[in-house]
């Protein structure tokens, strides 16, 4: 059974009782130019993470172990976007990779390099968290998966409230530290800190080279 030396304690878990989730690693939200860079944020403090991740997808792949996607976004005529995130400006608005967040738009996909592959599951969630508003539940019950590793951006929105929806649901949750991205530094170092605190109130991070050397 594979151990990683994680905080607050080791965290176990069965080569078919795993996923690993990667949260909306998407154009607008990463690359200079887009959504995010538009709102004044620093893009590079997620850049950052796109290495670690992709070596740790590659891992996961040899092992042929799950890997589900998520993007952020909304239908192009907005039915699904709640007036109140509307409200705040920028969801469906031309921005430099298209319509910002919107299905099928360039800036809307996941970065070159850690693009899906066939077979990979892409889930499209209008909200925050990854299992509002789509079959995440139905897909993890399919799987059998049961621990659940976390990355993506941004650490303290949708993965930070993801980790707390599938925390909810009974899920053990691992979030690799370099894996995870926040435009601001110290709301990534609060957020990580939030997840392991109280004995894994929300659940537990490591990092992926410790991740990938308990699987090897
Ligand atoms: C944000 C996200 N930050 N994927 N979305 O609006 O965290």
């Amino acid at each position: 059974m594979p151990t990683v030396d994680a905080k607050p304690s080791p965290f176990t878990f069965e080569l078919d009782n795993v996923a690993l989730l990667v949260i909306d690693m998407q154009r607008d939200f990463l690359l200079p130019g887009g959504f995010g860079e538009s709102l004044g944020n620093d893009v590079s403090q997620l850049a950052r993470t796109i290495e670690p991740l992709a070596a740790l997808m590659a891992v996961w792949r040899a092992h042929n172990l799950p890997i589900i996607h998520t993007r952020e976004g909304h239908l192009p005529d907005l039915s699904d976007c709640p007036p109140s995130k509307l409200a705040r400006g920028g969801i469906g608005e031309q921005g430099a990779f298209g319509r910002i967040l919107i299905r099928g738009e360039y800036g809307h996909d996941i970065v070159d390099e850690l693009a899906p592959l066939d077979g990979e599951l892409v889930v499209d969630k209008p909200g925050k968290g990854a299992f509002y508003a789509t079959d995440l539940s139905d897909i993890l019950e399919k799987l059998n998966a049961k621990k659940l590793v976390v990355t993506g951006v941004t650490t303290e929105v949708c993965v930070h409230t993801t980790v707390r929806e599938a925390n909810d649901r009974g899920y053990d949750c691992l979030v690799p530290a370099d894996c995870v991205g926040s435009y601001f530094p110290e709301f990534q170092r609060v957020g990580l800190e939030m997840i392991a605190a109280q004995g894994g109130i929300f659940g537990w991070v490591a990092d992926s080279p410790t991740l990938i050397a308990a699987l090897s």
